[in-house]
């Protein structure tokens, strides 16, 4: 039932994530009484900014969530995976933003503009896909409306702060060596990226990197295959093909996609631009008389998600080449978290689940 006001936790509020979920919460619609910041032990105590107020960080525990109605989580999904069925039993509703639940059968994974339906089937957790993802499901939506989608090729180009707040330091650690002390990109010393946690690591400053999370046994990236397979969720349609090439560039906010598709019908470019213009949550730059074109330092920042360079591909009739920016942290991961959060609230779908369909542990 239709509250006036909703107690919100934030878990990870002390990440590039997580600071930015208390932004947009903030500056939301959404209703709030209590919000509440978690973390690890590490943090509490630290203060984090909530508007013009400080909220001190508390412990992540099991017990978090005894009065709250909506959990948003960015916290890893280790985390997730041990936390979220508690906010559940605690009768709270929880956005996870991380990969842990997202092709989880009893989980939806939405971008509100495309299938808000799905929230209205929710068991107690709603999974955010992840922001490579959410960008690209905006333009094809709304072109997959009209002309249907068969085959999607997509390249991204993607910031440093996808990979968290640490990575951020090393690559400013790393440019200042180069620009201040002169020394070489192939001497700098990484420990972060590509991929926490693998194996070797390289640096980032003048480079670019074709790896984003670790590989997986068919040669692709767990980054690209998240790709393919939340493509096919959000949009209940296996049959779409989609092959993705995930690379990081030393760009520290916004990402960008060199986006090719097939549609089934052949579509007119002016009507793609057209449909990709009125779709809620885009807009188009696509001047390119003018050298209007999405960029990444003009995303940051928005919410919405830049599509231009729209343009029919040189042979093949029913495909179409576009270049789709958002910024990552936001519309990626926070705004989409808080923008899940507004239409649960729009739809009276914020409430506690009868049915316990997720693990304690
Ligand atoms: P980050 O900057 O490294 O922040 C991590 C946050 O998680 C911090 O608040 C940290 O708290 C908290 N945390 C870590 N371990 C914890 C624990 N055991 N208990 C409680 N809190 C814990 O990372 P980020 O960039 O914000 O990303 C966080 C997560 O969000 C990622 O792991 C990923 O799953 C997800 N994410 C999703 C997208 C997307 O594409 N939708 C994009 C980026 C990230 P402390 O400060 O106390 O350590
Ligand atoms: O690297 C990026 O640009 C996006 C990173 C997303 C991310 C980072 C660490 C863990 C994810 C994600 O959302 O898929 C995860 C994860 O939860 O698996």
């Amino acid at each position: 039932m239709t509250k006036e006001k909703y107690n919100v936790a934030v878990v990870g509020a002390t990440g590039a994530v997580g600071t930015r979920m208390l932004e947009q919460l903030y500056a939301s619609k959404i209703p709030y009484d209590k919000v509440v910041a978690l973390a690890s032990a590490r943090s509490v105590g630290k203060k984090v900014s909530f508007g013009s107020a400080e909220l001190t960080v508390e412990e992540l525990t099991e017990d978090s969530f005894e009065d709250i109605d909506i959990a948003l989580f960015s916290a890893g999904g280790s985390v997730s995976k041990k936390f979220a069925p508690y906010a559940v039993k605690a009768g709270a509703v929880v956005v996870d933003n991380t990969s842990y639940f997202r092709q989880n059968p009893n989980v939806p994974l939405v971008v509100p503009e495309v299938n808000a339906h799905a929230l209205d089937a929710h068991n107690g957790i709603i999974a955010c896909p992840n922001c490579s993802t959410i960008q690209m499901m905006l333009p094809l939506e709304a072109v997959r409306r009209v002309y249907g989608l068969k085959r999607v090729i997509v390249s991204t180009y993607q910031a440093i702060g996808g990979a968290g707040q640490q990575a951020m330091l090393e690559a400013d650690r790393e440019l200042r060596e180069v620009l201040n002390d002169g020394v070489k990109p192939t001497d700098l010393h990484a420990d972060i990226l590509p991929c926490k946690g693998d194996k070797k690591h390289f640096p980032i400053a003048y480079n670019a990197l074709a790896q984003i999370d670790v590989f997986t046994d068919n040669d692709y990236t767990y980054e690209e295959m998240k790709m393919t397979h939340e493509t096919k969720k959000i949009m209940e349609d296996e049959s779409i093909a989609v092959s993705a090439t995930c690379v990081r560039i030393p760009v520290l906010i916004g990402h960008s996609e060199s986006v090719y598709i097939e549609t089934e019908k052949v579509a007119p470019i002016d009507d793609v631009k057209r449909l990709i213009a009125e779709f809620p949550g885009t807009v188009l730059q696509d001047d390119v008389a003018n050298q209007v074109y999405p960029q990444a330092i003009e995303a940051v920042g928005k919410r919405e998600t830049f599509v231009g360079r729209i343009r029919r591909d040189l042979d093949v009739e029913n495909g179409i080449h576009m270049w789709v920016v958002a910024d990552n942290l936001l519309k990626g991961a926070a705004w989409n978290s808080v923008q899940i959060a507004e239409s649960l609230i729009e739809r009276d779908q914020v409430h506690a689940t009868t049915e316990m369909k997720f693990e304690l542990i």
